[in-house]
């Protein structure tokens, strides 16, 4: 088939009102939410259904042109934005919302890609169950990218990634096959667990269309509380304070600098509740039975009194607990009003974080002095936020270098949640082995062998 007569036959397919041909309606598919990488497709479309998306990629690889999965476009590493030349096809899933089923008694819901995921939350919650992926994105982000990205977000070290939660897949091949994978197992162990291969392969290997997701029991206490701390070693003090006293409720143990949340505090126009501090802890623990507050409390009052912690409040109420986490999720929005960012989203082991900040910190500085570190993150599973605002001019790539080779040095990863995208598809050559990036080439060409699948995404145009 010709290009030019891709279009209308995708309308065939799609119906007039899910192909987009516009300029200005395709505006919102030519950019990532922070305008940092910038495409142009020959069309976007909007299949209203898995059979619909089969058809359209079918005609895609008869017209040699590829497709771009596009989701909640929360991305921060470009991966759901075409590139330039004009003749990708962009693939939004925004048309299959459903939640399809469900299971109470299995503790499961099964749902199409293009369902927010603060939509499959709340349609959990009165029924006691909890959908436990947590993001400052969940009003925007859906299924189908949380699965394709493996997200992260705040509570990770006690539910897992995205990809722990995910019992089954339906997926659209790169020759517009379905792959029917629906199963709600717990266990499941007959051969290879291929659905593993499409979470977090950022739509390179397949386009996923709807997934199982395991809940979990929505716990009926929660505790969150603020504590001021002088460094990172001293937060992870708290850490294992908790770990010993409330271990297992812990839901959430992020790090904030002073100065992340002195510019949210400027930006947003939102009080910490505490003195300044050079280090903050936002900490939340969850449990189905009482005594979580008495314990969680009694704890604190032990870091306080060792002075591990230099201050810290426990919200009073569901008010008090949004306010404490408006802070946290409101540093990447204060951080973008501060001029460019240059942002690394990286895991060192969790006891390694103090002297990764200070080697990370010390080397940024000497190189680039005129750079603000905003350091923040989930410091509980061993993941920073090591973002630097810079001026205008600075060489990003040279202090992504810079700080990713720190990273490494510490036995880290250069993505910890945000995935490769177009973003970082250099950094995993330099940084991963040849072994490594070579089996993954493979695994690539067997099921994508004519690239047709968001080419220029993790791997680098062949
Ligand atoms: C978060 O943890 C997100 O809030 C965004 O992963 C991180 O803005 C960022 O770099
Ligand atoms: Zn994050």
């Amino acid at each position: 088939m010709r290009l030019e007569a891709l279009p209308a036959a995708l309308a065939q397919v799609v119906g007039e009102r899910g192909l987009v041909t516009d300029e200005t309606d395709l505006h919102p598919y030519c950019h990532d939410w922070r305008h940092m990488f910038k495409g142009h497709p020959l069309c976007a479309v909007l299949p209203r259904n898995t059979r619909e998306v089969a058809e359209v990629v079918r005609l895609c690889v008869a017209a040699g042109v590829a497709v771009v999965p596009h989701g909640g476009n929360t991305g921060l590493s470009g991966g759901a934005t075409p590139d330039g030349s004009g003749r990708q096809v962009v693939l939004s899933v925004a048309r299959m919302n459903a939640i399809r089923d469900i299971d109470v008694m299995g503790e499961t819901i099964e749902v199409e890609a293009g369902c927010i995921l603060q939509t499959a939350q709340e349609a959990v919650d009165d029924k006691g169950l909890l959908l436990p992926i947590t993001l400052a994105a969940e009003g925007s982000a859906c299924i189908g990218g949380i699965v394709a990205t493996n997200a992260g977000g705040t509570n990770v070290l006690r539910y897992g990634m995205a990809r722990s939660r995910i019992l089954g897949l339906e997926v659209v091949t790169a020759d517009g096959q379905v792959i029917n994978g629906l199963r709600r197992l717990r266990k499941d162990n007959a051969g290879y667990d291929w659905k593993q291969w499409f979470i977090g392969s950022e739509g390179t290997l397949g386009i996923v269309t709807a997934a199982v997701l395991q809940l979990a029991p929505k716990p009926r206490y929660r505790v969150t509380a603020l504590l001021a701390v002088r460094s990172p070693a001293d937060a992870l003090q708290v850490l294992c304070a908790a770990r010993l006293a409330i271990g297992e409720t812990l839901t959430g143990f992020e790090l904030m600098s002073g100065a992340a949340l002195e510019r949210v505090t400027r930006h947003q126009h939102l009080k910490v509740p505490l003195g300044d501090a050079a280090w903050y802890v936002l900490l939340e623990a969850s449990s189905s039975l009482p005594g979580l507050r008495d314990a969680t409390e009694s704890f604190l009052g032990e870091v306080l009194e060792k002075e591990i912690a230099t201050d810290g409040v426990v919200a009073e109420s569901a008010r008090q607990e949004a306010d404490l986490w408006a802070l946290r999720e409101s540093i990447t929005e204060a951080e973008g009003r501060e001029g460019r960012s240059v942002k690394h989203d990286v895991s060192v082991p969790i006891s390694s974080i103090p002297d990764f900040l200070k080697t990370a910190d010390e080397a940024v500085m000497r190189a680039f002095p005129e750079a603000r570190i905003n350091t923040f993150g989930h410091a509980g599973d061993g993941n920073l936020h090591y973002n630097v605002i810079v001026p205008a001019a600075l060489d990003a790539l040279a202090l992504n270098r810079l700080v990713h080779d720190v990273v490494v040095s510490f036995g880290g990863s250069i993505s910890a949640e945000h995935g490769i995208g177009q973003y970082r598809v250099d950094e995993l050559v330099r940084c991963r082995a040849p072994v490594e990036l070579a089996m993954a080439r493979r695994i690539k060409a067997a099921l994508d062998p004519q690239n047709t699948l968001n080419p220029g995404k993790v791997f680098a145009l062949r």
